[in-house]
């Protein structure tokens, strides 16, 4: 449920949350993951006064992870196990970024887990005194028709009974950047756990790191329910993913692949090109494919 450096609070199954650690024999074990991770299931042996030993962890399913340093293959596990991520954004304080939102779009599709966006502090969105649409529906509106969009405000209270009929039943990473409200967002959930929750720095506009580790916890009721609260991103490196293998991980080109002129075609320049075709009709948002071109030139880091 939690690590802490080389401790974990392991929830064995009467409910009870072990204070573990692991098992110097697994520790020597050299891996290109963590080895073990917020989520994981593992098999632990109680070794009495609240506390265990971590002999074994079970295969995973997935892992919403991200490369430690730049340089280095080794990924660090934000959750094991997750059944979905919620990428959480706000409409302002900080104001959203969307390349980030497709990059965060991109590792989901790369590790086959289904990806949910969110829209945080609605509250503080201008609604057009002309009926025109909202800033939060301009800049998401393109997402629509590809990921669940949730429309939310944790301080008033929106769109929640959407958000937990998402989440029910399931485990859910909750990832974004630093003060967008993912805390805020999960106290409001589930008020008995309490999390710790910031305040925006003026100086930035970018919330202040105020989670530090990732934490998964139950929410009240049934069917049972994990929601992991994880620190805000910065960056986000897309190192390990093939260029070649990008067109694929946009939902939205998928109709549209195989049906280019060139076997090869990277969408960019090339003349017969379907996404190119889709693209000009209006089948993919303009945004999204300039994502697509950015990491795909390498304009953009991956
Ligand atoms: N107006 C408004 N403010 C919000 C809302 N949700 C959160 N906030 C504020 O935004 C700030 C950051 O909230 P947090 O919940 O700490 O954000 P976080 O995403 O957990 O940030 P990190 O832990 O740093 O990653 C706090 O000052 C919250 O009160 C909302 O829906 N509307
Ligand atoms: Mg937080
Ligand atoms: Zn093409």
């Amino acid at each position: 449920m939690r690590a802490y450096g080389k401790f974990f609070d392991v929830q064995v199954a009467d409910g009870r949350v072990l204070r573990s650690t692991v098992r110097g024999s697994l520790r020597r074990r050299r891996l290109r993951t963590d080895l073990v991770a917020v989520g994981d299931r593992v098999f632990v042996t109680d070794v009495g006064e609240g506390e265990g030993q971590i002999e074994a962890v079970a295969p995973r399913t997935r892992v919403l992870a991200r490369l430690a340093r730049l340089t280095d293959d080794v990924e660090q596990v934000i959750l094991a196990n997750p059944d979905q991520a919620l990428f959480l954004f706000s409409v302002r304080d900080p104001e959203p970024h969307l390349r980030m939102l497709d990059r965060f779009l991109v590792l989901a599709e790369s590790r086959s887990l289904p990806a949910l966006i969110g829209v945080n502090k609605v509250d503080l969105d201008e609604v057009g005194t002309g009926g025109e649409p909202s800033l939060a529906h301009r800049l998401f509106a393109p997402y629509e028709g590809i990921y669940p969009v949730l429309y939310l405000s944790a301080s008033d209270g929106i769109g929640l009974e959407k958000l937990r009929e998402r989440l029910a039943g399931r485990i859910t990473a909750v990832a974004g950047p630093s003060g967008v409200g993912k805390s805020s967002l999960l106290n409001v959930l589930d008020p008995e756990g309490r999390r710790e929750v910031g305040v925006i720095s003026d100086a930035t506009g970018k919330g202040r790191h105020t989670t530090t580790a990732t934490v998964l916890r139950r929410l009240p009721g049934e069917p049972p329910t994990y929601v992991a609260d994880t620190p805000g991103i910065r960056a986000l490196s897309l190192q390990g993913i093939e260029p070649e293998s990008l067109d694929e991980l946009f939902p939205e080109f998928r109709p549209f692949l195989g049906r280019c002129f060139y076997p090869d075609c990277t969408h960019l320049h090339e003349p017969g090109c379907a996404v190119q075709e889709a693209l000009a009709a209006g089948h993919i948002p303009v945004s999204r494919f300039e994502s697509y071109a950015a990491l795909r030139t390498g304009s953009s880091d991956r």
